[in-house]
């Protein structure tokens, strides 16, 4: 038996460079996830996907395969995009038997009303990375992009990789940590629910004290180093 009826997972940014992650990731899908009502994974499943073509690369088809495998078994697999991986669209959604999810989505949880968000929309003051969002995010812009040859993709991707990475030596923890004013404003907006989001790779539980109540907010772990999640477990969450 799963150890909650939902389980949250997020950064898992697979690759073929990472086997030993993949292999995780499988090791949930084809244990715990198996006796869990839900799955949710809040973004960066992949370290970058270009489009749905890369469910035919061998290192992904593994699991396309589990993930279509623990849906068929009865778990509701919920996926939402992140900053890596927002091309995962509906042949994705065929081939594995996922729902996908629009970010931000509000959410019971065991009775608790929760917000889940992939976190990058939190994070207002990166001015660079939210210039490049808007771009990537437009439907024209994605259709463009897709239209291209694949290999095309895949070198502008790798490309975009390397200079995210350079970018981010020099930005400030402050500026790619979530923004608190925008917190407490998501807070504000949704009805003051508990938060879960990952992206900014700060396993946490925060408390936020905003107009008289205590709002939650957890931050996902990535998979880099530690391949777990959180489980929700009546009214709280816990690592699993
Ligand atoms: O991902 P991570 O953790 O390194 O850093 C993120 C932000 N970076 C990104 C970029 C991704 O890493 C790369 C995604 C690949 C997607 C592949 C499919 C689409 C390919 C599109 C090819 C054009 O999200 C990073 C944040 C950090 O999180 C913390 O929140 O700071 O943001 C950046 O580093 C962005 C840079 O500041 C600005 C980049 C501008 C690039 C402009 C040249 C290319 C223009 C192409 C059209 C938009
Ligand atoms: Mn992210």
């Amino acid at each position: 038996m799963a150890s909650g009826s939902t389980l949250l997972v997020s950064d898992l940014h697979l690759s073929a460079s990472r086997p030993a992650t993949t292999a995780a990731f499988i090791g949930l899908l084809t244990g715990a996830a198996r006796d869990a009502a839900e799955l949710y994974i809040l973004g960066d499943l992949f370290d970058y996907w270009i489009g749905d073509e890369e469910i035919d690369d061998p290192a992904i088809r593994p699991v396309i395969d589990a993930l279509a495998a623990v849906s068929a078994g009865g778990t509701s697999v919920l996926f939402m995009h992140g900053n890596r991986d927002f091309l995962v669209g509906q042949r994705f959604a065929e081939a594995t038997g996922v729902q996908l999810l629009s970010d931000p989505l509000l959410v019971e949880l065991e009775g608790m009303p929760t917000l889940l968000l992939h976190g990058d929309t939190l994070c207002t003051e990166d001015d660079g990375y939210n210039r490049f969002r808007a771009t990537v995010r437009d439907p024209a812009w994605q259709a463009a992009f897709l239209a291209r040859p694949l290999v095309e993709r895949r070198a502008e991707a790798q490309r975009l990789r390397a200079i995210s990475e350079r970018e981010k030596q020099s930005k400030s923890a402050e500026i790619m940590d979530v923004t608190p004013s925008e917190v407490l404003r998501v807070l504000r907006e949704t009805g003051y629910p508990r938060l879960v989001h990952g992206h900014t790779h700060r396993p946490m539980q925060h408390v936020h004290p905003v107009d008289g109540r205590s709002c939650e907010r957890w931050v996902l772990p990535d998979w880099h180093d530690t391949a777990t999640g959180l489980a929700a477990d009546r009214r709280t969450l816990r690592r699993f």
